[in-house]
């Protein structure tokens, strides 16, 4: 299966590490994006997006040859449709990406060729929407244009390892699509390939992110207990899974990314009278930057006037450069809201944020609340002397139950953590 040509359209977070990933394994891949400054920046061998490692292999593939990007597709053996599919403000799917790109591939389509969708997307929506927009190209679909949803899985900040190592889902729209694009990927994946249907592959993609965001929701539920009872959540957690079969998520402030608050929603605009437990949890996650305001309030109640929260880090994880859904940007919208606070903001993936400091101890001047709010590890060693000498009250609130308290409280801090109740 190898020296056969690949066009993959949209050169963003998974499309371009597969492109990568085709090119070094001696496919010839043609790149395409409608966004012309990412074709320019790859074609010399640069890249757009922050991944660990990703810059090496493209430059590797570009120089050899084997990785040129367009802004319209050419002819290749199989398209491979990886565009995002983010949702509108009433939480439904918004398709249109993967509708034009179906489109700008038809013309190019010709017998024995093998489609793949890739994009994240509601089940039915290879056999309902893709397919309607392939037939166009006067191909019997499944006979002779093999078509299907492979879903990608892999986790920002470990995508070149996870695109190999982990276990893939084909789902085919017959059997021999499924076998087809089985065997395209087996170029590069170490680990299993299942075959079964589109809508199956569909369903487990919507599902794996539903089931994280659902146990995440079940933690901030269980932390917000525990601050009522008086008791600490994160004790709570780390026994409960002492026990061989649970496993509790971590609290924090809410749920970012463009997969786990994103993907419940194409569950739930499928099947809403059914999906309660998955729609609920969409809202206990989305309501965490609320609660975080509200216990602000708390901690800087007594103080008068206008009150400064310093808060470090805004990314949507640790350790990317990444604010898509991010809660922290929520956060940081509800405190600009009002008028009682001053905002400072420090994180050493995001330079370009309104109220970015140059470092943590400017961004910590006159404040009176430093809030932990995203574990990049840059936080391991915080300055905490040269904060505390700069701030006008010294309350810390880890949202993360990431540093060590007693380091804290050593230095004068008062410090609280979310999930934890006082008696
Ligand atoms: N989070 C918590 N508590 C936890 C775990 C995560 O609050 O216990 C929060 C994080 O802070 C973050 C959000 O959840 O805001 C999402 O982060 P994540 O690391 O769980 O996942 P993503 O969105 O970066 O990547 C997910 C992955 N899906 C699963 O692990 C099931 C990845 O494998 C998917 O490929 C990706 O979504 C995607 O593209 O769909």
């Amino acid at each position: 299966m190898k020296n056969i040509k690949i066009c993959v359209i949209g050169l963003g977070y998974i499309g371009l590490p597969t492109s990568a990933m085709f090119a070094t394994h001696g496919c010839q891949v043609i790149g395409v994006d409608v966004n012309e400054k990412v074709v320019v920046a790859l074609n010399r061998g640069e890249i757009t997006i922050e991944e660990p490692y990703l810059d090496i292999m493209v430059q590797a593939a570009v120089r050899s040859g084997q990785l040129k990007a367009y802004t319209k597709p050419r002819e290749a053996d199989a398209f491979i449709i990886a565009v995002p599919t983010p949702i509108t403000e009433d939480k439904k799917a918004d398709m249109s990406c993967v509708i034009s790109a179906a489109e700008m591939i038809v013309p190019y389509l010709k017998k024995g060729n093998i489609v793949i969708l890739e994009s994240t997307s509601p089940v039915g929506t290879t056999e309902e929407l893709l397919v309607p927009i392939l037939e166009k190209s006067g191909l019997k679909i499944g006979e002779e244009l093999y078509v299907g949803h492979s879903p990608e899985r892999v986790l920002p900040g470990r995508i070149l390892w996870e695109l190999v190592n982990n276990n893939r889902i084909v789902g085919g729209i017959n059997q021999k699509s499924a076998e087809m694009i089985r065997d395209l990927y087996k170029i590069f994946v170490n680990g299993e390939i299942y075959i079964t249907t589109a809508a199956t592959a569909e369903m487990c993609k919507t599902m794996e992110n539903t089931y994280r965001d659902v146990n995440i929701a079940l933690a901030n539920e269980l932390a917000m207990i525990c601050e009522k009872v008086g008791i600490n959540v994160w004790e709570v957690i780390n026994l409960c899974n002492k026990h061989p079969r649970v496993n509790l998520h971590q609290p924090g402030p809410g749920v970012g990314g463009h997969c786990l608050a994103v993907d419940p929603w194409f569950i739930v605009e499928k099947t809403p009278d059914l999906a309660k437990i998955i729609a609920l949890s969409r809202e206990t996650n989305d309501s965490m930057p609320q609660h975080v305001l509200a216990k602000i309030d708390d901690i800087l109640k007594d103080i008068e006037g206008i009150k400064k929260v310093s808060i470090l880090g805004i990314t949507y994880k640790p350790n990317i450069d990444d604010i898509r859904e991010s809660p922290i940007i929520k956060l940081i919208e509800l405190l600009d809201e009002r008028i009682d606070y001053e905002i400072s903001v420090y994180d050493p993936y995001m330079k370009a944020h309104k109220y970015q400091a140059k470092d943590i101890v400017t961004a910590s001047e006159n404040s009176d609340l430093i809030v932990l709010a995203v574990n990049h590890d840059d936080f391991n060693n915080l300055p905490l002397q040269d904060m505390s000498r700069v701030m006008r009250n010294k309350n810390f609130f880890d949202t993360r139950n990431f540093c060590n308290r007693h380091d804290i409280e050593n230095k004068g801090f008062k410090y609280f953590l979310l999930g934890e109740g006082q008696k």
